[in-house]
């Protein structure tokens, strides 16, 4: 066995992909999600090396206090599970997406994070990965409360960092840009033209190319803390910042 990693949201894209390399690369997964349908599906195709699938909802947070809380020996905490929900200006936004970002994007991390962490501590050993995103650090048009919540994750992990040192517990943030998943259907509520069209005509970056990073990351040597990646698909780059002209 070469670790144990936790990762949450792994029904699906990031999570799912993370997944299935490490159990090719024989690690043990304890696999969560709220989909029991699709974890089951994937402890059907991982076979033994999936300890254990919890059903799990991240905002809850005694719940995840009592699955996560409890466990031991985990080398690898991949804090995945999120999502953004819409694209309105936001003034026109429904206020209740901004509070189910919120919930899972930064409340979920912090809880499932804070489950975790005192084993490792008192282990003096592990690595909490968490997915931040492009929208983190570089705003657009109606990531609004989306990319504050990846702003927090970002500033989260460094504040992390600085806590532990001293300690041999890593902490990276991976922030990745346009990338072909779910996220996009649920950005868009099941809008399955509009999802399409994010990914339309360009090479996005897989939940693969994640998968492999996230491996990377894990696999440098116990002295050797990558505290940010920042990724993005050949076809996507920044923009000139905008400007509004009286005569547009
Ligand atoms: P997907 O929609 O494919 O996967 C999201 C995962 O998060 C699912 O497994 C879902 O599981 C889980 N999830 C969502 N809400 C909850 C919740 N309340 N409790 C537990 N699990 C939850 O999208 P991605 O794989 O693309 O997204 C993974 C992460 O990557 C997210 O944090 C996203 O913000 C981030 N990201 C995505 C990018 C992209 O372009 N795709 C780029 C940069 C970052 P279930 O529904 O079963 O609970
Ligand atoms: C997902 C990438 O650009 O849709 O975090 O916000 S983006």
């Amino acid at each position: 066995m070469k670790g144990k990693i936790v990762i949450t949201g792994a029904t699906s894209g990031f999570g799912k992909a993370c997944a299935e390399l490490f159990a090719a690369k024989g690690w043990q997964l304890i696999l969560t999600g709220r989909r029991n349908d699709r974890l089951l599906q994937l402890q059907q195709q991982l076979g033994s090396c999936v300890e254990q699938i919890i059903p799990l909802d991240v905002c809850n947070r005694d719940e995840v206090f009592k699955q996560l809380g409890s466990l031991k020996d985990v080398d690898v905490l991949l804090n995945n599970a999120g999502l953004a929900l819409g694209l309105e200006p936001s003034w026109q936004v429904n206020i209740d997406d901004w509070e189910v970002m919120v919930d899972t994007n930064i409340k979920g991390l912090m809880y499932c994070t804070r489950a975790l962490l005192p084993s490792m501590v008192k282990g003096n050993s592990g690595h909490i990965i968490n997915i931040g995103s492009t929208a983190g650090e570089w705003p657009y048009p109606g990531g609004n409360v989306y990319g504050g919540t990846k702003a927090f994750v970002q500033q989260f992990s460094r504040n992390l960092r600085a806590d532990l040192l001293g300690s041999r517990v890593r902490v990276t943030v991976l922030a990745p840009g346009m990338a072909e998943s779910e996220f996009s259907n649920v950005r868009f509520k099941g809008d399955v033209e509009s999802a399409a069209k994010v990914y339309q005509g360009a090479e996005a970056l897989q939940p693969v190319d994640i998968a492999e990073t996230v491996y990377w990351l894990v696999t440098r040597p116990k002295h050797v803390n990558i505290n940010a990646i920042e990724m993005m698909s050949i076809d996507q780059a920044w923009g000139p910042l905008a400007v509004h002209r009286d005569n547009d």
